[in-house]
């Protein structure tokens, strides 16, 4: 007992005295946010659907969702390969990102899913917004590193449903119904 009530009295300041040095060396600032790339989303029919821009991170990729003139409710928000959006369908735009690689959809897919398009769903407000950040993991990472403006373009695309983030080919997301290709921020 003795032994243990020094080791306590030898233990308890050196746990202080660390405490205190980790507290005075702050970790060094960070750069502020700055956007890599950035979309109008429209409708085929030319609506606007508001914009989305997109923030790379350590570890991933966000996207600030600014909608409007959205349908109320639950919207699939997904990344497809090819930075191309014809009417009427959209179907320009391809599948989804790295979806060859990564293989089935699915955030909560745990037979191989998710590939790199699958996003967080949306809700729009009775009034046609739609605010939101969503946030793609691993996206930063070291051999799946997503970049937006390479080769032929990456598309954000919005579907008519919400995703269960399961079923195949894309959740049950139903039509595309609004897109976008990433551009250069301004
Ligand atoms: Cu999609």
């Amino acid at each position: 007992m003795r032994i243990r009530l020094l080791a306590a009295c030898l233990i308890a300041p050196l746990a202080a005295a660390a405490g205190a040095v980790a507290a005075q060396t702050a970790p060094p600032a960070a750069p502020p946010p700055a956007p890599v790339a950035r979309t109008e989303l429209h409708t085929a029919e030319g609506t606007d659907f508001g914009t989305v821009t997109a923030f790379s991170g350590p570890q991933g990729m966000l996207f600030r969702i600014e909608g409007r003139n959205w349908p109320a409710g639950w919207h699939s928000v997904h990344l497809h390969t090819v930075g191309k959006c014809e009417g009427p369908g959209f179907t320009s735009a391809g599948g989804h990102l790295n979806h060859e690689h990564a293989s089935p959809h699915g955030l909560l897919n745990f037979s191989g899913g998710p590939d790199m398009g699958d996003l967080q769903n949306v809700w729009a407000a009775a009034d046609g917004t739609a605010n939101a950040e969503v946030y793609l993991a691993h996206a930063a990472t070291e051999g799946v590193a997503v970049d937006l403006l390479a080769g032929d373009g990456v598309t954000f695309m919005v579907h008519a449903a919400g995703d269960d983030h399961v079923s195949q080919p894309i959740g049950g997301a139903g039509p595309r119904i609004a897109c976008g290709v990433f551009e250069a921020p301004n």
